[in-house]
């Protein structure tokens, strides 16, 4: 079986479906054959980069490292795919430095603020208005939109089924894999 190693990074804001659609995506990919391997920001933030917080150095840290582990995966041949809101332009570039322009695929996942606020999945949104969350991202700490990413899936429009089928054209399309 044909396989070329991608990283597949989703990048969006936190209750934006971004792990919802990673997982999705895995299990597709898998299904038909090929070693996929999701990298998740909240999972590996309690092994991995448990020493880190959210300041924008640590998050930068915290995407350099995750960055660093897909190239290892794709070097082993495997498809990663990361769910981090990597909310800075600069640490989207640099996670696409280290895993190479010519294996980076940026899926924005672009469901709006408002709709992420109102599923507000953990609380962390009402926590962050309330003053008890620092650096939240779209609440006290900014979001720079991707300026050209391959895909973007809104998930207040769009069910996690057609999105992943969207994400899986849009791969067929630019990339054979
Ligand atoms: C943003 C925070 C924060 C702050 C805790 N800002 O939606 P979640 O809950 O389950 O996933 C979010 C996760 C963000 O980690 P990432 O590694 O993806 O962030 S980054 O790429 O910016 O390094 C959220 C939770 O941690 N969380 N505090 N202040 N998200």
């Amino acid at each position: 079986l044909r396989q070329r190693p991608l990283t597949v990074w989703f990048t969006g804001l936190s209750g934006a479906g971004k792990s919802t659609l990673a997982f999705e995506l895995e299990r597709r990919l898998v299904a038909s054959g090929r070693a996929a391997y999701v990298l998740d920001g909240d999972n590996i933030r309690h092994g991995l980069c448990a020493d880190l917080g959210f300041s924008a150095e640590a998050r930068a840290e915290n995407i350099r490292r995750v960055a660093e582990v897909a190239k290892l995966f794709n070097d082993a041949g495997m498809l990663s795919i990361c769910s981090l809101i990597s909310p800075f332009l600069s640490d989207r570039a640099l996670a696409r430095r280290v895993v190479g322009d010519d294996r980076y695929f940026e899926v924005y996942v672009s469901t709006p603020l408002v709709e992420c606020e109102r599923r507000d999945v953990k609380g962390l949104y009402a926590k962050a208005r309330a003053g008890e969350l620092e650096n939240f991202t779209g609440v006290s700490m900014p979001y720079e939109v991707p300026i050209a990413p391959n895909c973007s899936v809104d998930t207040s429009v769009m069910s996690v089924d057609k999105g992943v089928d969207h994400i899986l054209s849009c791969l067929m399309e630019c990339i054979s894999i």
